[in-house]
């Protein structure tokens, strides 16, 4: 083989190389907001912006916070106005998904401490993980009235 082919050749097979690893997700979270549930005692809900700019679709498969690590977080849809539990949310190559009410969301479980801040450690099929900080707000009085203190 020749200098020139050589080249040629060494071209062609970083070129190759390159195209078959350049369909990748870019997973990019903003503006997480922490709410507590209406619906359930003692659980609180993640909503945010994920946004993939790369050319292959990615799903967020799970969710844990860092801080509370033994807690039951789900990721949860809603369907005809009930709360579901799914397996996945995909975020589409080149697509922003809003996770918000009423909708897509990260439901964590059983929160009775009280914690000003949260890092939300979440899983991507692809992507692996990827860590967001949201503040936790006071709970509201309504809330705290609602419960059953009988007993006490
Ligand atoms: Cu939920």
């Amino acid at each position: 083989m020749n200098k020139k082919i050589f080249a040629f050749a060494m071209v062609l097979a970083i070129f190759a190389g390159c195209t078959g690893t350049q369909a990748e997700p870019d997973i990019k979270v903003s503006y997480p907001k922490v709410t507590h549930s209406a619906m359930t005692e003692n659980a609180i809900s993640a909503f945010m912006f994920i946004e993939n700019k790369g050319s292959a679709d990615d799903y967020l498969v799970s969710a844990r916070i860092k801080e509370l690590p033994d807690k039951r977080v789900e990721v949860h849809d809603v369907v005809d106005g009930k709360m579901v539990h799914i397996e996945k949310i995909k975020i589409p190559a080149g697509a922003v998904v809003e996770l918000k009410m009423g909708s897509y969301h990260v439901m964590g479980f059983d929160i009775t401490e009280h914690v000003d801040e949260i890092t939300l450690v979440l899983n991507f099929g692809k992507s692996g993980e990827i860590e967001v900080v949201a503040t936790v707000p006071e709970k509201e009085e309504t809330t705290a009235e609602g419960m059953d203190m009988g007993g006490m």
